[in-house]
């Protein structure tokens, strides 16, 4: 594997879960695949679990790895062809991107979605600009449209809880104060619908995804009619894709959070979330806490998901 950018890059979803399966039940039986291989991660944004469970996953390996947080210590970057630099941007990509392919033998990017500009987002521009110059094989640590290695943790995680074979999954939007990308729910929609579950999307009016994302799913803007029945309650709060309002805020609205009330619709479901959440807004704190929740063993399979991919792309270099 050269590149990871989307979960449908894992191929058949069933040979992948058994190697995540055997990654997960001996994580050092490939200890020697990295010896002398450098692994980068450039981060362009805060993190804390793909942070820490990519480089967990690349010492498993053998690996050596740096890791760059480009806004504390870098040059700052100037992104755009053309411009004349007498700003504040020492440096342009397009010389930073092969200089840290020169590095290591295989880089990690985050760089989220801006909310501004929905073409360059949707275009990936910053992504591409890494696949296309760095020499190297890329994988994405969430870019702007996708968030492929938490799908993938999301996945293994519904199927080691799942009890029937098709279970019927739940992502609903919540509330939360801040702008946040459209990635995680558009990749986790992709995922529900490239491994073929029973997948139903709830959000407020306004609030549908990029329909390249959802084909297939079922979408309704009445949350308590989508938790009927559901078994995983996958809980994401995201800013508006459509239109004018792209990268919006358009309703902090209370009654979206995941509370008890709302668990007690469904069928006994487990509860999750990529990561970090606000409490109280997103889901109440008797929900996260419960038995229910499996936000912590989810956080856990980032490691098994990061190894899988990273060991695919050690045997293909
Ligand atoms: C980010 C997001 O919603 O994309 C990262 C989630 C993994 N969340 C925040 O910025 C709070
Ligand atoms: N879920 C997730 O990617 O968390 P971080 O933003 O902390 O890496």
């Amino acid at each position: 594997m050269k590149e990871f950018t989307s979960i449908t890059q894992l191929g058949g979803l069933q040979q992948a879960l058994c190697e995540a399966a055997r990654v997960k039940k001996t994580p050092f039986a490939d200890s020697e695949l990295g010896k002398n291989r450098t692994l980068l991660l450039v981060f362009f944004n805060n993190s804390l679990r793909t942070r820490l469970s990519t480089q967990k996953a690349a010492l498993n390996l053998g690996m050596n790895v740096i890791v760059l947080d480009v806004n504390q210590g870098a040059w700052k970057l100037e992104t755009e062809r053309g411009v004349v630099m007498d700003g504040d941007k020492s440096e342009h990509l397009l010389e930073a991107i092969p200089v840290m392919g020169s590095y290591c033998d295989m880089i990690g990017v985050r760089s989220f979605a801006g909310l501004s500009d929905r073409e360059s987002d949707y275009n990936e521009v910053i992504l591409n600009q890494f696949i296309k110059y760095s020499g190297k094989p890329v994988f994405s640590m969430e870019a702007a449209t996708r968030h492929p290695l938490q799908t993938f943790a999301d996945i293994i995680t519904i199927e080691e809880h799942k009890k029937k074979a098709r279970p019927k999954v739940v992502m609903t939007w919540a509330p939360h104060p801040k702008a946040l990308p459209q990635a995680v729910p558009n990749s986790f929609a992709e995922g529900m619908i490239y491994g073929g579950y029973d997948f139903v999307i709830a959000n407020p009016e306004g609030y549908d995804l990029a329909p390249e994302f959802t084909e297939g799913a079922i979408v309704t803007h009445d949350q308590n009619e989508a938790l009927r029945g559901a078994d995983f309650v996958y809980a994401k709060n995201w800013s508006a894709y459509e239109g004018e309002n792209y990268g919006k805020v358009l309703s902090r609205d209370m009654s979206w959070t995941v509370t008890a009330e709302k668990m007690a619709l469904t069928d006994g479901a487990f509860f999750m979330h990529c990561l970090p959440v606000r409490r109280n807004m997103i889901v109440s704190d008797e929900v996260i806490e419960s038995p229910q929740s499996l936000v912590i063993p989810e956080a856990a399979n980032r490691v098994v998901s990061a190894q899988t991919v990273i060991r695919r792309m050690l045997l293909g270099l």
